[in-house]
């Protein structure tokens, strides 16, 4: 039976089987300084806020056996998965490829592209790399979550209106039952964030639940209360 937890715009019903985390491009590119988010002319430091409980739910995931799923937003290095229209947009000093204080900018395998070390996965965590915005673009991520039987989802990371809106999107598309978590994604532009959060539950939900973190660990303590013994 779900257990409905409190959300907006109604209770979400969070699932006895089939529910998977998604952490969105937790990544030093965009949190710390010196990467692509930077270069961009971003103050990095305002995404670290929800460090804390995007670690909560990773450990919560961890100690159910739930499946985790990390994206990292990167190109292949010879750039041939960037389109020309992204690396020249932003008209910025350093572009996509370009060497940066943390390796190639954007660039898959440099050090800037690694997930930060405090949310660093274990191994056998699946990480998801995506040339796009969205996760579901050129990635396996839809065959993964199929091979699992996952239905529900719940989307954290950054940024809020960029690579978490788009992912939500395009899973909600897909048919996936998505829970965003209000205190658990977060962008450059505080305002930016407001209006995605709004725009995700308007409409009686349109594309899926707006939530917070301690009413989902309270439920997924309940729902989920026999904890994998390592
Ligand atoms: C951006 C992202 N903002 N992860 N990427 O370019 O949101």
């Amino acid at each position: 039976m779900p257990t409905p937890i409190p959300a907006q715009p109604y209770p979400y019903p969070l699932p006895a089987t089939g529910l998977a985390l998604i952490i969105i491009d937790m990544q030093r590119d965009f949190i710390e300084p010196g990467g692509f988010g930077d270069a961009l002319g971003n103050d990095v430091s305002l995404l670290r806020s929800i460090i804390p409980n995007v670690k909560a739910l990773q450990e919560a995931f961890r100690r159910y056996g739930l499946p985790i799923f990390q994206t990292v937003e990167g190109h292949l290095p010879d750039l041939s998965d960037c389109p020309p229209s992204k690396r020249d947009r932003g008209h910025g000093p350093i572009k996509i490829g370009d060497p940066g204080p943390m390796g190639r900018i954007l660039v898959l395998g440099e050090p800037g592209n690694g997930i930060i070390p405090e949310l660093a996965p274990l191994p056998g965590e699946v990480i998801i790399p995506k040339p796009g915005k969205g996760a579901f673009y050129a990635t396996d991520l839809e065959a993964h979550l199929k091979a699992q039987g996952i239905t529900h989802l719940i989307i954290t990371g950054v940024t809020t209106e960029v690579c978490v809106q788009t992912t939500m999107r395009e899973a909600n598309d897909r048919g996936y039952e998505c829970l965003l978590i209000e205190d658990a994604t977060e962008s450059y532009f505080p305002a930016f964030k407001q209006a995605t959060l709004e725009m995700v539950r308007a409409q009686n939900g349109i594309v899926g639940w707006t939530g917070f973190t301690e009413p989902l660990l309270s439920a997924l303590a309940l729902q989920y209360d026999a904890p994998v013994v390592a």
